[in-house]
């Protein structure tokens, strides 16, 4: 099933809590504090994943957590860092913070990945407490919370060319043709209800991923048919094939299903309408096709339009070969999005979770201690020691 928005909530693990311990042995009275640090908790990461093609996961599940880290241990032992979460996703897929609506990441190319929450830091054991007048310290700093983030993902598919045109017209026959795809195909319109990729293979080096997305009527931009909503799956792709059926058999004319068409998709995306578009004529193996073509090509003059037969295989190979110059030509890959994407991601939402209070000592307020953890914090960090915050 092809699923192309989900929400899902994702939720970084808590650092462990430091731990509270003096060293008992034998001849040593005094042993002093020996309680180690909280592992951090483990974080979330978002991959994009050639070969998942659908959100369908993310609808089945809506909450995703990383692993806690455990507890630190006696003998100054760190407790166990939590396990990172991977979430793979299609390429192309892209990331709002469903409560603010802000855009986070635009999941392209294959292979990028983004920490979306970052998991606490392990607390402090109590033997970092130590100081003259604190011999033994009988307290130690709780694990911070992870952060958590409520995300809307949603994706718009890469492709290198776009197929559209009115239901009927052979959109999902081509794709079958010129690729291993096997998309349904019947002689009523929208038998074509998601979007489809499939690869074209000019030779070993050159492929194009061709997506068919389901037709459009005029009235689109207004909800008629399946409206306007898949044509941001084809926002990506680097050219526009535009398939007329030569002869329909409501008895339109190809030149107004043409004009139809590209009033709908300028009232979608004037970007969009702009992108490179080859004119295809299909179903030339009927009869009285050669005709239709010529009253065609009569009333777009100086317009190149490729006639081929979808269902007998004819005309294809130039076509392929003008697509891939085209494509080559074209830039493509960017979704419109007219939010800028940020290069690092605002902080989560404050925690709503009850956080543990950090254990006074009698002698200390909390401000000095909490005081005396900063400085610590930002002692490890300049050493470069520990912690996942901040690290990518
Ligand atoms: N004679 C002939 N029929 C064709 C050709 N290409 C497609 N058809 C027929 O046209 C009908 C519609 O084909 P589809 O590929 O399902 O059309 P579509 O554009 O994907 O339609 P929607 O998904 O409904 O938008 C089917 O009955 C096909 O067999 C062709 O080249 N010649
Ligand atoms: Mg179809």
């Amino acid at each position: 099933m092809f699923i192309d928005e989900a929400i899902i909530t994702v939720k970084a693990g808590r650092g462990g809590n430091g731990c509270v311990s003096m060293r008992r042995e034998k001849y040593v009275p005094h042993g002093g504090p020996d309680g180690g640090d909280g592992g951090d908790g483990g974080s979330v990461h978002l991959v994009a994943t050639a070969g998942v093609d659908t959100l369908l996961d993310m609808v089945g599940r809506h909450h995703w957590s990383a692993e806690e880290g455990k507890p630190g241990l006696g003998k100054k032992k760190a407790g166990r860092d939590g396990e990172d979460l991977i979430i793979r996703v299609p390429p192309g897929t892209l990331v709002y913070d469903n409560q603010t609506g802000l855009l986070l990441a635009d999941m392209t190319p294959a292979g990028r990945s983004v920490c979306i929450a970052k998991g606490g830091r392990g607390g402090y054991g109590n033997f970092h407490f130590t100081t003259p007048t604190r011999q033994a310290p009988e307290f130690a700093q709780p694990g911070l919370p992870g952060e958590t983030r409520e995300l809307k993902l949603q994706l718009r598919l890469i492709a290198d060319v776009g197929l559209i045109g009115k239901p009927n017209a052979g959109k999902s026959t081509l794709l079958s043709r010129l690729s291993a795809a096997r998309p349904k195909i019947a002689d009523y319109p929208f038998t074509t209800l998601s979007p489809q990729l499939g690869i074209a293979e000019l030779d070993m080096e050159r492929r194009l991923v061709i997506a068919d997305i389901p037709g459009l009527i005029g009235g689109a931009s207004h909800g008629a048919g399946l409206g306007l909503e898949f044509l941001r799956h084809i926002e990506r792709t680097r050219v526009l094939v535009h398939l007329l059926d030569i002869l329909p058999l409501d008895g339109e004319s190809p030149y107004d299903a043409y004009q139809t068409i590209r009033t709908e998709l300028f009232n979608y995306s004037p970007k969009l309408a702009a992108k490179p578009e080859i004119l295809v004529a299909n179903k030339m193996d009927l009869s009285g096709a050669a005709e239709a073509l010529a009253d065609l090509r009569q009333a777009m003059p100086g317009r190149q339009i490729f006639a081929i037969s979808a269902v007998a295989g004819t005309g294809l190979r130039p076509l392929l070969e003008t697509l891939w110059t085209a494509a080559q030509k074209s830039p493509g890959g960017q979704a419109f999005i007219n939010e800028p994407i940020p290069a690092e991601l605002p902080p989560a939402a404050p925690h709503t979770e009850p956080q543990d209070e950090i254990p006074a000592e009698p002698d200390a307020t909390d401000q000095a201690l909490l005081d005396e953890i900063r400085a610590m914090e930002a002692d490890d960090v300049r050493k470069g020691r520990f912690y996942r915050r901040g690290k990518k």
